[in-house]
């Protein structure tokens, strides 16, 4: 039998083989943070070909940095995508290759922001919580570069493990996937809408 809660699979077989993806996590709650972040990687990758290197993998400490490093990086991915910017950084002016490798020039097409709160007995999941889903949104909607909320807030471990498909739940599911699919989706969709296409 079907259920009920969860989100229905996409509509459209996407292509994510051009896309550029930025995941950036936090480092509290490493087992399960990895797990989601390797859910999230798998499906964009195996699902709708995102290439590998592609995607740019950033960590911070904690969840309530996630927002700041993600609109930091976003304008960091816009400054390297500016026209010369990749021969200013690496060649000479003859174009000989001179310091670090070419930077990746093309911007970012989305964010997935991914951390994990576990409360705790005093108010800092809730603070937390709270800055870190309104500075999410706040980044995706200042830079229109769509950010997917991958913050798990769960009022004990063994929610976190469910939800990352750790542990020994029959109903545990990682919520990385979804992230993976919703990132592919709204990428593609938003490529679409900022050149005026419904
Ligand atoms: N960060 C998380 O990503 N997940 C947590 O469960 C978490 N719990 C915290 C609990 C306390 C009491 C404190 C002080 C910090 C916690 N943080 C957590 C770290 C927080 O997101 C941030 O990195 C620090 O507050 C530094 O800005």
């Amino acid at each position: 039998m079907s259920t009920v809660k969860g989100v229905a699979p996409p509509i459209e077989k996407y292509d994510g083989s051009s896309l550029r993806v930025l995941i950036v996590h936090a480092r509290w709650n490493a087992t399960v943070v990895d797990a989601l972040v390797k859910g999230a990687i798998d499906t964009m990758t195996n699902e709708y070909s995102v290439k590998s290197e592609n995607i740019t993998i950033q960590s911070v400490s904690g969840s309530y940095e996630l927002p700041f490093a993600t609109q930091r990086l976003i304008a960091a991915s816009r400054l390297q995508a500016t026209p010369n910017a990749a021969e200013l950084f690496s060649t000479t002016s003859t174009g000989e290759q001179t310091g670090p490798p070419p930077v990746n020039t093309q911007t970012f097409d989305v964010a997935i922001c991914i951390g994990v709160l576990i409360k705790g007995s005093t108010m800092h999941f809730e603070y937390i919580a709270d800055a870190a889903s309104n500075g999410i949104m706040r980044v995706g909607l200042d830079s229109g570069v769509p950010c997917v909320f991958g913050v798990l807030t769960c009022l004990n471990e063994d929610q976190a493990l469910e939800r990352a498909g750790l542990g020994s739940s029959e109903k545990k599911h990682n919520h990385g996937i979804d992230w993976g699919h919703c990132a592919v989706e709204l990428a593609v969709k938003n490529r679409g809408w900022m050149t005026g296409k419904i």
